[in-house]
């Protein structure tokens, strides 16, 4: 371990212990971590005795080290953060909130989080807490969106520079190996930061390219196993040179979640085992770890998929070999929601329909918003009529791919749809959503979905929550009553892929399935790139334990067609 890190997790110690009112420590842990922070040697060759003779270290604070710096992490610190009921790590990153004011927004407002701290700002209740005015929340109010836009990035954004990384380092002659780590690996929606370990005979040759990459803005650490960079992007890189032997384990160990981690140190230690990122021992002896597939089984767990390892209650159906079977990325057959210029999509209907055809679908719905006037890009029914036509004739041309005629229509304030069912009835594919309203109350807005429902000719309810990600929170819903009601009226629920809005979530795409319900995976394209998106759709369905039975688009047209009957 490096002396910023150790110094970060002292750091962090004295955050949380402030957050919890206890005195003097914090200080106490504050100097140690300064000490660390300025020392001009490595920490990791001082034992007992150097350390507890540097300036605000004693013996408590040095043997902490010394295990942070065995193995990587501190006992002391994950009771503390489980202890802690706060999301400090986002409202400490907003500029102005330190550990004190995080400690008093929580004894006096309840506020866990980013989300809440942002409406107690907006209801105007920060400015009655002591020390604090009007100019505060303002602030706050204006730092909330920095801190939320730092901290974590889309996985859209992400995945394709880590992509492009992986590809720079697997060109290079002395890498024999890549594999992209952490949560990325498990495509979780947002991204902290890149982790990427490489197999390679020069070490130093690796660390030398990585650093001087074109996209590097600058250097953090550099060392023979583990850099740090800062990449152009705005995002941090932590790439680590892995021994052979030892890739199944490490992979293991940095794809994570920590949660997994701890669970699966905890079931090797049941069956005495020990399980580090070195691999799974017993005694001194080395059991395995060449392969993540290896460790899983040695453990006799069934192969847990990286969109998995959320600590969700994958390890006991791994060890009851009750793992879902997950949707394949290229399982799905078609998509069913994208926009072209006929409403506000950038791209013509062939232009569209070509990218959908060279994707290799057997089948693909254009659903333009309705709504004339009311609606921006809204078609009003004359457009509509003219529009099937136009679908019509282009379907003539494609032998191998069929166009669906469909709609995106509004669900208005009072739950009623902005196109006659005269229309309705000519389509293949009706996709009812909300897009205004979304203040009003949890019984209303669950009304709306529940009422375009039992609308016969809605197939689908797009973007089921209408969250989007650092932007707006999901509406109030009844989700219960929304499960029970699509299974009732055969309506399906949408897993949206854009990248903000990953719409189900994962959480919620798990709920729906236990409940029963069938989903469909769009990408709700507004141009021909974004069909490619639909990988974070499939994605989310994946973290949500989704298989291919529960997606109604992996079907062939043939059975897709009666079921949007
Ligand atoms: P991120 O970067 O916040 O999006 O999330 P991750 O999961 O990529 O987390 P990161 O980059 O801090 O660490 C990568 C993996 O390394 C993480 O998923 C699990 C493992 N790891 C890192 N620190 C710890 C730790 O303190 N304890 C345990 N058990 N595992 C850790
Ligand atoms: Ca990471
Ligand atoms: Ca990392
Ligand atoms: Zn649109």
């Amino acid at each position: 371990m490096r002396n910023l890190e150790v110094a970060q997790i002292l750091n962090e110690i004295a955050d949380l212990l402030e957050i919890q009112g206890v005195q003097f420590k914090p200080i106490a842990y504050r100097r140690a971590a300064e000490t660390v922070n300025s020392l001009s040697k490595p920490i990791e060759n001082l034992g007992m005795y150097e350390l507890v003779s540097l300036p605000g270290i004693g013996k408590s604070i040095a043997k902490k080290i010394l295990m942070i710096d065995k193995t990587g992490s501190l006992p002391y610190l994950e009771d503390l953060k489980k202890d802690c009921p706060i999301d400090y790590e986002s409202l400490l990153a907003v500029e102005g909130i330190g550990p004190k004011t995080v400690k008093l927004l929580y004894k006096s407002l309840g506020v866990k989080d980013l989300d809440d701290l942002e409406s107690m700002a907006r209801n105007h209740e920060i400015r009655k807490l002591p020390g604090m005015k009007e100019k505060s929340e303002e602030k706050i109010l204006e730092n909330i969106k920095f801190a939320k836009k730092s901290i974590r990035n889309l996985l859209g954004n992400i995945l394709p520079i880590a992509s492009d990384l992986k590809g720079k380092l697997n060109n290079l002659n002395v890498v024999l190996e890549v594999e992209i780590a952490g949560s990325i690996r498990r495509r979780k929606e947002t991204i902290g930061d890149v982790d990427i370990l490489v197999i390679t005979d020069n070490p130093r040759e690796v660390m030398d390219s990585f650093t001087n990459l074109d996209n590097v803005d600058r250097v953090i650490l550099k060392g023979p196993t583990k850099s740090t960079v800062r990449l152009k992007e705005n995002v941090s890189c932590d790439l680590r040179v892995v021994p052979e032997k030892m890739f199944g384990s490490t992979l293991m160990y940095f794809t994570g979640s920590k949660e997994t981690n701890v669970e699966l140190r905890k079931l090797s230690i049941k069956n005495g085992l020990k399980l580090n990122e070195y691999g799974l021992f017993r005694g001194e002896e080395w059991v395995s770890g060449v392969t993540e597939e290896d460790l899983f089984h040695t453990l006799g767990l069934d192969y847990i998929e990286p969109e998995l390892r959320e600590n969700r209650g994958e390890m006991e159906a791994a060890l009851k070999g009750e793992l879902p079977t997950l949707i394949g990325y290229d399982e799905l057959r078609g998509d069913l929601q994208m926009h072209s210029k006929w409403s506000d999509g950038s791209n013509t209907l062939e232009e569209m329909v070509m990218e959908a055809h060279s994707m290799g679908y057997e089948y693909m719905a254009i659903t333009d918003h309705s709504g004339g006037l009311r609606i921006a890009g809204g078609m009003d029914d004359k457009h509509i009529n003219l529009q099937l036509k136009m679908i019509e004739k282009l379907n003539d041309k494609f032998e191998d791919l069929t166009i669906l005629k469909g709609l995106e229509v509004n669900i208005d304030s009072d739950g009623k749809l902005d196109v006659d069912d005269g229309i309705l009835s000519e389509l293949d594919v009706v996709i009812a959503s909300i897009h205004s309203g979304f203040r009003q109350d949890r019984g209303k807005l669950t009304g709306r979905i529940i009422s375009a429902m039992e609308n016969e000719h809605v197939d689908i309810i797009a973007h089921p929550t209408g969250r989007k990600i650092h932007q707006r929170k999901a509406y109030e819903l009844d989700l219960d009553e929304v499960f029970e009601n699509s299974i009732e009226t055969g309506t399906y629920l949408e897993v949206n892929s854009q990248p903000d809005r990953l719409d189900l979530k994962d959480v919620y795409v798990k709920k729906a399935l236990e409940a029963g319900c069938k989903l469909v995976i769009n990408t709700d394209s507004h141009n021909r790139d974004s069909l490619s998106n639909i990988e974070f759709g499939i994605a989310t369905a994946r973290r949500g334990w989704a298989e291919k039975g529960d997606i109604i688009n992996t079907n062939p047209l043939k059975d897709l067609s009666k079921l949007l009957k």
